[in-house]
């Protein structure tokens, strides 16, 4: 139906019809939407199919992705794209007078995550099906994705987000496929043939449904799979109060928890994380001993890999199959669990490990609890006899401690590899944070560098670039990134440059044009765009940032005849709903913005922009208009960041610290090429080895520093003295633990160097250029390439 336009047209308009029971005269952009949805999914439905089968016959080792979270963004043009067909269909429908891109903006983003880890789970899917692996997806199909962020008065407020409103034309609902958990209740063991039989008696059951979602590969027949569990009553409920049942129930696939702040105690998210583990893998299981049979060498030919210890119950999960379903003994299951498992940690932040009380966990969840606890046993056993009596080494490694289960000791303990998510921070999970695990098993730890989908953070996200990109180098960088290095030929072509300058040209153009529809706020295009668009954290300092604008602002305002490179500094940051702090510094942002975008002594030299509600789309849009890409972490904190990838792709340059991927990129397209500033990951340990720094010492001797801290509770910027004091505080009374007032000097500095390059036209483009044909390393293909060598051993089908 998409071999020419006009067949399109036909099988169009009479879909049209049939679907939504219209003339097309009378028809609707949302009709059309849903129509032309409804088309590609049965287009892919084939090639689905085939894969599938393949996957069956060839009994090749597959691999599932467990994740809890999954931010898809939007999948029309994706989609249109990867199966390559979007001329056709943007022709077919620009002669019906339906403007595609208008349909694009109906569909709702599938906003299954938080940030960082939930966009990587979404990029690795691209990439297995890109590169006709056999991986697929399991996570939840939350009915209320992350919430909706409105900034009123300059402060976030959060409205219950609503994907699903209007139905989701990529899932297929496989009722048939259903299967039941189990929670509360309790275990009996009773002696059946000479063994033990555990049995989970009076539980409360729950079902959990399937929608499975295509994941299309770029021009490859590759369809694989994201299955979507979906809560519901089970059909035959014993219970007396059938309607709170039925509350209860749906509540598990109702929210995304929009924490990242850890969640230590809160019931819901533990039923979430055991609903999703315990329905993967039965459905994983279902499947294998179709083809299979026996479980015996399950390891062998699948590998589950979970994404943070979120879905780490998957390891007393299997234990369990396999010991009460399948009678195998312990030392059997264990070495068939710990073979199938990988785990990746996103984060060394203690304050962000997961831990569950036991006096939650073990009612929940009896019978898991009770492997739990043997898993804990034998393993502090076997840790006894290599350091008998060493009791202060078994409390902090075991599994259970003082009350709590520690999830990622579960995770390192039960499976065959651990990885971080870019170098350094695996060196500190090996060195520091994790040290004695890696003493114990070094050979399970390694590093898998972060990546990101450049199909959709360049091909599709900034189409000029990508155009320009394939007239000079080709069009194979679609598939094999790295030779975007190829564009080093064009570093001194002065025409090329100029060409890249225009395309950003008309990027920042249409981000403005769009600043201005939101806000009304119009922004200078010839200003240097420096952007800052990530979860808002303490760690991620957009404090610092802020402190600098203000700073700036200082200087207009004292001395009028200033003279600075423009700037419109944009940020776009969620803040956990709970996160006071966090709230207090969008606030602050909205603050600044206020007083700064009003004054008319600022003219265009200063503009503050705070675009709410960031998400997948929004990036897509920003990302594209970057020329600075603000990466500010306290060095050490951050995991990774792939923002700062996408940012690159798009060729802005990195003014960041040495944390995270920034070492890498850093590394990648060398000093002249980033802009670097602030403390590294060492000297920060070594200060919070001493206990920290000064930080009033700071204040007391920078006089810049001094004015902007105090402007935070003398009223200036919102004629109020107590709405910043908690940030006032946290810089001088709680003694600054982000470093924020420490590497203030070296971040000033780094701004200046920034404005500087900025006015040499062509040495910017020239830095611009280098960072889009380094960022090949960045693609998630070589990422997911890596963990399929390297983890999984899993091999492209065809
Ligand atoms: C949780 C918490 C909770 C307590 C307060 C501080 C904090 C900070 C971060 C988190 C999130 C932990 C998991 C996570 O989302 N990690 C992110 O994973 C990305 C993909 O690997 C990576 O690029 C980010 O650097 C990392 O923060």
């Amino acid at each position: 139906m998409f071999s020419n336009k006009e067949k399109f047209k036909e099988v169009f308009l009479n879909r049209l019809e049939m679907l939504c029971g219209k003339s097309f005269a009378e028809s609707t952009s949302r009709d059309h939407y849903q129509t032309l949805g409804s088309m590609i999914r049965e287009y892919v439905s084939n090639d689905w199919i085939t894969t599938n089968e393949r996957y069956m016959a060839t009994k090749g080792k597959q691999v599932y992705y467990l994740s809890i979270e999954y931010l898809l963004g939007k999948l029309l043009r994706q989609n249109l794209l990867n199966l390559g067909i979007e001329e056709i269909i943007q022709d077919g429908l620009e002669d019906l007078g339906i403007d595609l891109s208008e349909l694009e903006e109906l569909e709702p983003d599938a906003g299954l995550g938080n940030g960082g880890l939930g966009r990587l789970a979404a990029c690795f899917l691209d990439s297995l099906a890109s590169l006709n692996l056999p991986g697929h997806g399991h996570g939840i199909r939350y009915k209320h994705g992350l919430f909706e962020q409105k900034i009123v008065d300059g402060y976030q407020v959060e409205l219950p987000e609503q994907w699903l409103r209007s139905g989701n034309v990529w899932e297929v609902r496989k009722a048939d496929l259903a299967v039941s958990i189990p929670f509360w209740g309790k275990v009996e063991a009773r002696e059946e043939n000479g063994r033990l039989v555990f049995h989970h008696l009076h539980a409360e059951t729950v079902t959990a449904v399937p929608y499975d979602m295509p994941v299309v590969g770029f021009h490859s027949d590759t369809v694989n799979t994201l299955r979507l569990w979906s809560a519901e009553p089970a059909q035959f409920p014993i219970f007396k109060d059938i309607l709170n049942y039925k509350r209860r129930t749906e509540a598990i696939s109702e929210f995304l928890y929009p924490d990242d702040t850890h969640d230590e105690g809160k019931i819901l998210r533990l039923k979430q994380q055991y609903f999703l583990v315990s329905a993967s893998v039965q459905s994983i299981l279902r499947s294998y001993r179709k083809q299979h049979g026996s479980l015996l060498h399950l390891h062998e030919h699948i590998c589950i890999h979970i994404n943070d210890t979120h879905p780490v119950l998957v390891i007393p999960e299997l234990m369990r199959i396999l010991i009460d379903d399948e009678g195998l003994d312990w030392d059997q299951a264990w070495h068939i669990t710990k073979n199938t498992i990988a785990y990746t940690n996103h984060t060394t932040l203690s304050e962000a490990l997961e831990k569950w009380p036991v006096y939650i966990f073990q009612p929940l969840l009896p019978r898991i609890y009770m492997i739990v606890e043997e898993i804990n046993e034998r393993f502090c056993h076997d840790l006894w006899e290599e350091t008998p009596g060493d009791w202060d080494r078994i409390a902090s490694l075991a599994i259970i401690a003082d009350h709590f289960v520690k999830m990622a000791h579960l995770a390192i303990v039960g499976s065959f590899s651990v990885n971080g998510v870019a170098r350094l921070h695996t060196e500190i999970l090996k060195e520091r944070e994790m040290k004695p695990f890696f003493l114990l098993y070094p050979e399970k730890f390694n590093n898998k560098t972060n990546g990101i989908a450049h199909r959709r953070w360049l091909l599709k996200a900034n189409p000029k670039l990508s155009e320009l990109i394939t007239d000079k180098i080709g069009p194979s960088w679609t598939s094999r990134p790295h030779e975007l290095i190829d564009l080093l030929k064009y570093e001194n072509d002065n025409s090329v440059l100029q060409q890249l300058k225009n395309i950003k040209q008309e990027n920042k153009q249409k981000l403005a044009d769009f600043i201005y529809q939101q806000m009304g706020v119009p922004v200078d295009t010839s200003a240097i765009f420096d952007i800052q668009v990530k979860r808002l954290h303490a760690y991620k300092r957009q404090l610092l940032n802020v402190l600098h604008i203000m700073y700036l602002y200082n200087q207009i305002k004292d001395d009028p005849n200033f003279q600075m490179v423009p700037r419109v500094f944009i940020f776009g940051a969620k803040a956990s709903p709970g996160y006071y702090y966090a709230k207090k510094i969008i606030k602050l942002i909205n603050a600044v913005a206020d007083k700064v975008n009003h004054d008319p002594r600022v003219g265009d030299r200063l503009k503050v922009i705070f675009l709410e509600n960031y998400r997948v789309s929004l990036a897509e849009k920003i990302f594209p208009a970057a020329d600075i890409s603000e990466q500010i972490s306290t060095s050490s904190k951050e995991a990774s960041g792939t923002g700062n990838m996408k940012f690159m792709i798009n060729g802005a340059l990195t003014l960041g610290t040495l944390d995270g991927a920034n070492v890498e990129i850093h590394e990648l397209v060398g000093d002249d090429n980033i802009f670097i500033f602030g403390l590294t990951a060492e000297e920060v340990l070594h200060y919070y080895r001493k206990g920290g720094y000064d930080s009033i010492e700071y204040y007391h001797h920078d006089q810049r520093i001094r004015q902007v801290v105090d402007q935070l509770v003398n009223g200036f910027f919102d004629g109020v003295h107590n709405e910043f004091e908690p940030i006032f505080d946290s810089l001088l009374e709680e003694n600054d633990q982000y470093f924020v007032l420490k590497d203030f000097a070296s971040y000033v500095d780094s701004h200046r160097k920034v404005g500087e390059a900025f006015t040499d036209v062509q040495r910017w483009q020239k830095m611009s250029l280098n960072n889009i044909a380094h960022a090949g390393y960045f693609s998630s293909d070589r990422t997911i390439k890596e963990y399929a060598r390297d983890i999984w051993g899993i091999q492209p089908l065809w």
